[in-house]
């Protein structure tokens, strides 16, 4: 089989959709996919060439949609399976491409499957689902193992009809399938890839793909001492048999010309990584890693402070991600900063205060266009979409993830008021809840996400910044963010074989305010330089560079001065 150099996931960007947060049609308050084809055309005009549509499948909605009940149907508020022919057509007709988010290492409780499979111990589907039988300790039942959820408590649910437990590695209504199943692993190709490929989506980003094969699930060594569970990712992903289901899976796929893109926690050794991703071992396109959007996180992902780290830890973590195409690998990778799982980017990497978040957002931007690989970006990000505020009570956060971690806070500390307000402090920076909010698209009411007559107020509360971001009056300022995002998606098609497929090299790793690095592509060569500071730095290049000729490409500022780069100011040259 010959491998295809330039295959068109590799110069795509990809627009990530959270269907519940970006347009809401029928005024009901929740975002659909009538809401989303009636964007079609503003999606388009960003430059974007794929749109990758998050879990719209049904599901009773406790992780919203990444908990499904039934692979071959619609969320009902979002629409039904015409409407999603419908935007798949219609996607395909603007010239884009469609993928949607496969979600199979779980299903939701509610699914069939797993109704079946609880019923009894000798029903047909009791093996698709991992189930076991108690431990005893010291006369007490206990788990097979001290594994603690992705969402905080065990990661084992006791069944009261069948005296077993089962695995989850989410929450409790997310038990998780059993891949070591044949014909479990048949069921899910058929239901939840074909079914769809079948009504021409163009890939998948495939959940929590290296989870699928778990193991031994022997007992994870004591790293959170207070707790009775333990971390235990780097026991139950990138287990023995990934290669191999991997290949089965891939075989389908590969019927359909389908793109996959694997999100990859817990996998730090590159290695493994290269594996997922090289073309050879034709295991997946590519992956997400998560180095650069763990970077300031703690040992529990929100046991932190905002910004706790440096620009070098950042850029340590930019070149793990862009060193998998460096020869002789054959693999591909990924740029992305933000997705329905993070906060967003200007808040968490450069600064939310109102006279910097145009500039962080540009220079975000223009970094992210010069760096390998396929580029994502999550709606609201190409309009410099922040945080919420401090101001926001707990009552806002709507995800599980947010409302366990505080939960988990409040009973390890006897609801001690002191943990309680860090534990908020950390979630205003870090939780999920950030990215989901409505998108901002006018300063109307509900910010445009719902129309002004609507019945019901949005599922989350709209920004109260949307007078000064929205995206009605983004798309006729030539000074907006999203003008400078389509600017930079133009330059880096023009220049692809540099910014796309250029080798990476970090040209001063440890300076602790500037970001430089430079793209090469036989014998061609851009320079990347980025301020990440609120001030004005001296526009001085690493020796490497310092004497060569070079021609600016591109500012993130309107009038980029001498010798000076302004505050969260990028720019790109060219090498003569
Ligand atoms: O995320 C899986 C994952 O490993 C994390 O990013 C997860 O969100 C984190 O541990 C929580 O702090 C995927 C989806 O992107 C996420 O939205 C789902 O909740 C999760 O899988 C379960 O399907
Ligand atoms: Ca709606």
């Amino acid at each position: 089989m010959t491998v295809v150099q330039r295959p068109w996931w590799k110069d795509g960007v990809v627009y990530q959709i959270y269907p519940a947060s970006f347009k809401d049609s029928n005024g009901d308050g929740i975002g659909d996919l009538n809401g989303i084809i009636s964007e079609l055309d503003y999606i388009r005009s960003i430059g974007v060439d794929v749109i990758w549509i998050c879990p719209m499948y049904d599901s009773p909605q406790v992780d919203m949609g990444y908990d499904i009940r039934d692979y071959e149907d619609v969320y009902a508020p979002y629409g039904t399976v015409q409407d999603m022919e419908r935007l798949i057509n219609e996607t395909h007709d603007r010239g884009m491409r469609i993928i949607l988010d496969l979600v199979v290492n779980h299903t939701s409780d509610q699914h069939k499957w797993f109704q079946e499979s609880r019923s009894s111990k000798d029903n047909p589907k009791r093996d698709w689902y991992i189930w076991r039988p108690a431990r005893t300790v010291n006369g007490e039942r206990k788990p097979p193992n001290n594994w603690v959820s992705n969402f905080t408590g065990s990661v084992w649910q006791w069944d009261e009809l069948t005296q077993e437990y089962y695995l989850h590695l989410f929450c409790p209504e997310q038990p998780d399938l059993n891949w070591e199943n044949p014909e479990t692993r048949q069921a899910i190709y058929k239901s939840a890839m074909e079914f769809w490929l079948e009504r021409g989506v163009d890939g998948f980003r495939v959940d929590t793909v290296n989870m699928y094969s778990k193991g031994e699930m022997l007992d994870a060594p004591v790293t959170d001492p207070g707790s009775e569970w333990q971390p235990a990712g780097l026991q139950y992903c990138n287990g023995p048999r990934m290669a191999e289901f991997l290949a089965e899976m891939n075989a389908v796929l590969e019927k359909y010309d389908a793109m996959t893109v694997g999100e990859c926690p817990n996998t730090p050794d590159m290695k493994r990584v290269l594996q997922y991703v090289s073309a050879k071992e034709r295991q997946l396109n590519m992956v997400f890693q998560f180095d650069v959007v763990d970077v300031g996180q703690g040992p529990y992902k929100f046991q932190t402070t905002p910004k706790n780290y440096t620009l070098p830890h950042f850029k340590r973590a930019i070149a793990r991600t862009q060193d998998l195409i460096r020869p002789p690998s054959d693999g591909w990778t990924t740029v992305f900063l933000e997705n329905h799982d993070q906060s967003r980017s200007i808040t968490r990497f450069t600064s939310d205060a109102p006279e910097h978040r145009v500039a962080g957002g540009k220079m975000l931007a223009l970094m992210m266009a010069a760096l390998s690989g396929t580029l994502f970006i999550y709606q609201g990000q190409e309009l410099g979409m922040t945080n919420f505020p401090e101001s926001w009570d707990m009552s806002e956060y709507k995800d599980v993830d947010s409302s366990n971690y505080y939960k988990m806070v409040a009973q390890r500390t006897n609801n001690d008021p002191t943990a309680l307000a860090a534990a908020h402090k950390s979630l205003q920076h870090l939780a999920r809840d950030h990215s989901r909010v409505p998108m901002s698209w006018s300063t109307g009411p509900h910010n445009g996400f719902s129309p002004p007559d609507a019945k019901a107020e949005p599922w989350m509360r709209p920004l109260e910044d949307a007078n000064v971001c929205n995206a009605k009056q983004q798309k006729t300022n030539e000074k907006s963010v999203l003008a400078f995002w389509k600017h930079m998606l133009q330059v880096r098609k023009e220049y692809s074989d540099l910014l796309v497929h250029g080798q990476y090299d970090d040209l001063d790793v440890e300076h602790p305010d500037l970001f430089v690095f430079s793209k090469t592509w036989k014998g061609k060569k851009a320079v990347t330089i980025c301020n990440f500071t609120d001030k004005a730095q001296a526009l001085e290049f690493p020796r490497q560079v310092r004497d060569e000729k070079r021609e600016l490409l591109v500012s993130s500022v309107d009038q980029p001065g001498d010798g000076e780069l302004a505050a969260f100011e990028g720019r790109i040259y060219l090498l003569a």
